[in-house]
């Protein structure tokens, strides 16, 4: 009896564990990557852009076999757009073995995001979306963005208000997040001497009333209203400024193109409001595939759908041609790629940000967003 025992310690026990473990190896023998943004939350429309997009790329890759001989496992995380949340969304990106991060959505995310997945590995995060420059001019290699940047976009913006719109009085509103002040910020610089910035102020994200700000720019009688900030301010502000008899025409950034802004602002209301994005997705020959397949599987494409569909692919053909999931040799891996996606060629400079970012105005008409006039920034 006794031997039976001692037969069992050294043997059924460790076995059990043996088995336990090589179990749970099984279980993780797929390649993580993860996709965090705005997942719930008044700006969630583009998280759920975002993941539809990086979903369809992993399902594509992973109907060929996936990648490096696993099945690839998509990690989702919700930063609601909160700088500190993002931060624990990267921290826990990184405990579960992230190979890579599409995302985050937003500038203020990704950028103290960014510092994690930098200290944790090397980890290669390519945002789809965040477009402050701060994000690549610090140095990290580990970080990409398949968007422009809000130097370019805002310069596009004040030489149409100034050449094209002719303006010589504006007001400028944002709402205090780093895309927001940056982009208004970038705007205000490059509006050339004869423009006037009669009006400097800002609004609260996730505030609902925005009489008192658009009561003080009325005095001031400003030719155009430019925003800095995201659909569901925009859209509240349009609306707002349209009830207290505002004429000036409102143009805003890439924040903004999306139908919730026109269902938040009222058709009528948006009607000749302007921004700055780059150009319709439909018009590119490379994108067709994508779209049919994500219309197919989603419905509409939101504005950012091919963009992270695209920093999903770059990500895994890095990590394919990196032959591991290394950040670094990942992120190297990256660096070289001249990936032929449904946005065109991406290719990247040194600081992570794309070669080519055009950005033109769009404006809206019966409802829709309409492509105004080709300007570029390249
Ligand atoms: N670029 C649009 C909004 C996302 C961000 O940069 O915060």
């Amino acid at each position: 009896m006794k031997k039976l025992k001692i037969a069992f310690l050294l043997f059924i026990i460790p076995f059990s564990l043996f088995t336990l473990f090589t179990g749970c190896a099984k279980k993780e023998d797929t390649i993580k990557i993860g996709v965090a943004g705005p997942m719930t939350g008044d700006q969630a429309k583009m998280g759920t852009d975002l993941k539809n997009g990086v979903e369809l790329a992993v399902s594509e890759w992973n109907e060929k076999g996936g990648v490096l001989g696993k099945k690839i496992e998509l990690f989702v995380e919700d930063d609601q757009h909160d700088p500190k949340l993002a931060v624990t969304v990267a921290n826990k990106l990184s405990n579960s073995g992230a190979a890579g991060v599409i995302g985050h959505w937003n500038s203020s995310a990704s950028i103290p995001a960014s510092e994690v997945y930098k200290d944790r590995g090397n980890i290669p995060m390519i945002t789809p979306a965040s477009t402050n420059p701060q994000l690549t001019e610090r140095g990290f290699e580990n970080v990409f963005r398949v968007c422009g940047r809000d130097d370019q976009q805002g310069k596009i913006a004040a030489e149409f208000v100034a050449k094209n719109l002719k303006i010589k009085k504006v007001a400028i509103i944002h709402d205090k997040t780093t895309y927001g002040q940056g982009l208004a910020d970038e705007f205000k610089k490059a509006l050339v001497n004869e423009t006037e910035v009669v009006y400097y102020g800002v609004v609260i994200q996730g505030d609902k009333d925005f009489r008192a700000v658009l009561t003080s720019i009325k005095d001031k009688k400003p030719a155009l209203i430019y925003f800095g900030g995201i659909y569901p301010e925009a859209g509240l502000l349009v609306k707002q400024a349209k009830e207290l008899g505002i004429k000036a025409p409102f143009m805003s950034g890439d924040g903004t193109i999306d139908k919730e802004f026109i269902k938040i602002a009222g058709k009528e209301n948006a009607e000749g409001t302007y921004l700055t994005f780059s150009p319709d997705p439909l018009k590119i020959p490379a994108a067709k595939s994508f779209l049919d397949k994500y219309h197919a599987k989603y419905g509409e494409h939101g504005p950012y759908s091919i963009y992270a569909y695209d920093a999903a692919n770059i990500l895994l053909t890095g990590i394919s041609k990196a032959g591991a999931i290394d950040g670094k040799k990942v992120r190297d891996a990256i660096h070289i790629l001249a990936y032929d996606g449904a946005l065109g060629t991406v290719q990247f400079d040194k600081k992570g940000d794309v070669l080519k970012a055009p950005y033109i105005v769009w404006v809206t008409k019966d409802g829709e967003f309409k492509e105004f006039k080709q300007t570029t920034s390249d």
